[in-house]
């Protein structure tokens, strides 16, 4: 008897494997022609794994009972209250933190990863319906072998920080709505490629082999990422994000062109202008001979010795002291007097250094000198038709990287930073100026309007930045640049919670009263979350059995074994019901319920073994017992096994 039930078990085992796997392979299929629809992400960046930790002086937290309200939580409310469903979670690069190579101070400002905060990071993201973007902020990653092998032990495992698999094994049954960002801008100077002697003489083809080299290394975090059985979102750099050799117009050359067999990449390019690169350098010749050289100050760009420098007698400093010796000092703030009166005024340039208040004071000092690129005898700085024409031309580049690689558009940085030397009305990580405040609006803007409309995260609602009156959220502080924006808001849609009852089988369709059936059932999370549940069993609305399921991953099949004693149950006709009891939150019910005919004859009577099959299947239809209940829930598991043949909607509804 034991031997014969282990039988029907086993064979109950294949049906429900074979069910499982079949649903699997639909739900992994991707729509074959064009791209495949994406959802559109807008939000901010900045905020670290670290900043997950309570805040004592925050609020009440509304996702952690008892615990005041962390940074992060409080910039997700703050986000999702502005209307943006996305946010960027960083941490510091593991792996150039552990050869030294992180370009940050201190090396791991942006946090050492731990499963932990990246659990609570995702737990607020899911309470704000939000997306995360996990982004590891490295450059330097793609150095040599020793730092690829290390990264992506990172992110696959086995490793001692992020477990036998990985991040991506630990969380890629947790929660849809994670964007992987396997490296924040890979640094190509870093790339062993860039300094060949043939890529040391042709900086600028020497692109192409720096984008194929960056190219292999996403690729391999692609094909195991894919091998794992992860089908989230991944983001792919542009090398001009951290910096290039190509002129602005050609930046789309430099978008690695990566092949992914579930089509859910997206191409980035992190926006911003350098104030540097866009305007005729200056300089303070300190020895006054009209070189830049030894001793000289460099104010505004990168020189190269031996430059000459030319003199534009309206280069004059901010002349804090009236004193009238006061010569040019590093930190003061130097502006173009375009209408030569000495006084700061709307027809006057911002140079560098913080713009000061209309009115102030200016004091020429004829050691401000600049270097001429066209020779003119004027000092050419940048204005908001410099932005127009920058965001045009970083759009075309967003618009050229679709048209000939194909991918989606995400760009997961960009923002008013326009490098130290910058005049910025307000200074700081977090601050702007008037001309970098245009070129983001701009970028915005035309992102916005884009079909399909492009996604961007903004840089940066952090609390760790030096801003003035930056305050908890950085740049979307009251008063800061993200609060001066005009932005329309991104689709946030309510998390699903979806179990679905995927197949009921039984061991025999014709059994004799007083023997036991076996019956098996499958439910499949079909929402975006990890899920506790019932599962029941009941035949004419009399309970077999129920059954508990603690935690089903995402995408998750579990298979649950039940036994039918007909005992007490007289012959005829029966139809048994699985229905899983609804998840938190679940709207749609129709698919939670699963049913099947079985007729239980007098242990008197011969069993007949030939009625298998779909004739049992619609006598059910029939039976004079079976409730019209039944029936309907009948009917809807066959409309919903027809609706589920179409792939992807099932996982992610949001997808369309
Ligand atoms: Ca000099
Ligand atoms: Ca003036
Ligand atoms: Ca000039």
């Amino acid at each position: 008897m034991e031997s014969g039930r282990h039988v029907r078990v086993t064979a109950l085992l294949v049906c429900l494997a074979a069910s499982g796997i079949a649903l699997l392979s639909q739900t992994v299929q991707t729509q074959g022609l064009g791209l495949p629809t994406n959802p559109t992400l807008g939000g901010w960046g900045g905020v670290r794994l670290k900043d997950t930790v309570q805040n004592m002086t925050g609020p009440a937290s509304a996702v952690f009972l008892g615990e005041k309200a962390s940074n992060f939580e409080q910039i997700a409310l703050r986000e999702n209250k502005l209307g943006y469903n996305a946010i960027r979670a960083s941490f510091a690069p593991y792996c150039s933190v552990r050869y030294g190579l992180s370009n940050s101070s201190p090396p791991d400002f942006m946090g050492n990863y731990t499963q932990g905060e990246l659990t609570r990071a995702i737990t607020i993201a899911e309470h704000f319906n939000m997306w995360i973007i996990v982004d590891y902020h490295g450059y330097a990653d793609f150095t040599n072998t020793t730092l690829i092998d290390c990264w992506l032990g990172f992110w696959f495992g086995p490793s001692n920080v992020t477990g036998a698999r990985g991040v991506v094994g630990a969380f890629m049954d947790q929660y849809s709505r994670i964007v992987w960002e396997p490296l924040n801008e890979p640094n190509s100077n870093s790339f062993p490629v860039s300094t060949t002697t043939w890529c040391m003489r042709n900086p600028f083809p020497c692109e192409t082999n720096k984008t194929a080299y960056a190219t292999i290394q996403y690729q391999l975090w692609l094909d195991e990422d894919r091998a794992a059985g992860d089908t989230h979102w991944v983001v792919i750099q542009n090398l001009c994000s951290y910096g290039c050799g190509l002129d602005r117009p050609e930046a789309y050359l430099d978008y690695p062109n990566v092949n992914d067999t579930i089509q859910r990449v997206y191409e980035s390019l992190h926006t911003y202008m350098y104030y540097p690169n866009m305007v005729e350098h200056v300089a303070y010749d300190s020895n006054n001979n009209s070189i830049y050289d030894s001793g000289d100050v460099p104010i505004v760009g990168f020189i190269f010795n031996n430059t000459a420098l030319a003199n534009d007698p309206r280069l004059e400093f901010v002349n804090a002291t009236n004193t009238p010796s006061e010569t040019w000092g590093t930190g003061k703030a130097v502006i173009y007097d375009a209408d030569n009166n000495g006084i700061y005024d709307s027809v006057d340039f911002p140079v560098t250094g913080t713009v000061p208040v209309i009115r102030t004071k200016l004091k020429p000092d004829p050691l401000l000198r600049f270097v001429d690129s066209d020779m003119n005898g004027v000092w050419e700085g940048w204005n908001n038709s410099t932005a127009d024409t920058a965001a045009r031309w970083d759009y075309l580049t967003m618009l050229n990287e679709t048209a000939r690689l194909g991918w989606p558009v995400f760009n997961t940085e960009g923002g008013t930073f326009c490098g130290v030397s910058c005049p910025y009305t307000i200074p700081g990580a977090g601050g702007y100026s008037t001309v970098s405040l245009r070129y983001i609006q701009d970028i915005i803007d035309d992102e916005g309007d884009s079909l399909p409309r492009m996604g961007q995260l903004l840089w940066a609602a952090a609390s760790w930045m030096k801003t003035p009156n930056a305050g908890e959220f950085g740049s979307l502080n009251p008063g800061q640049w993200g609060t001066i924006i005009t932005t329309d808001t991104f689709e946030i849609v309510p998390i699903a919670h979806t179990i679905t009852l995927t197949s009921i089988e039984i061991t025999d369709a014709t059994i004799p009263a007083g023997t036991k059936l076996e019956v098996g059932v499958t439910a499949r999370n079909m929402g975006e979350v990890p899920e506790a549940f019932d599962v029941t069993l009941d035949y004419s609305n009399i309970l077999i059995g129920q059954q508990t399921v603690y935690n089903l991953p995402v995408g998750a099949v579990q298979a649950l074994f039940f036994t039918w004693d007909t005992s007490n149950v007289q012959p005829g006709g029966y139809v048994l019901e699985a229905t899983s009891g609804p998840a938190r939150g679940q709207n749609g019910l129709s698919s939670n319920t699963r049913a099947i005919s079985v007729s239980v004859v007098s242990n008197t009577r011969k069993i007949n073994d030939a009625g298998t099959g779909s004739s049992l299947w619609f006598a059910a239809l029939v039976l004079p017992t079976a409730s019209v209940a039944v029936i309907i829930a009948i009917a809807a598991g066959i409309v919903t096994v027809l609706r589920h043949r179409r792939p992807v909607s099932l996982l992610k509804p949001r997808d369309h």
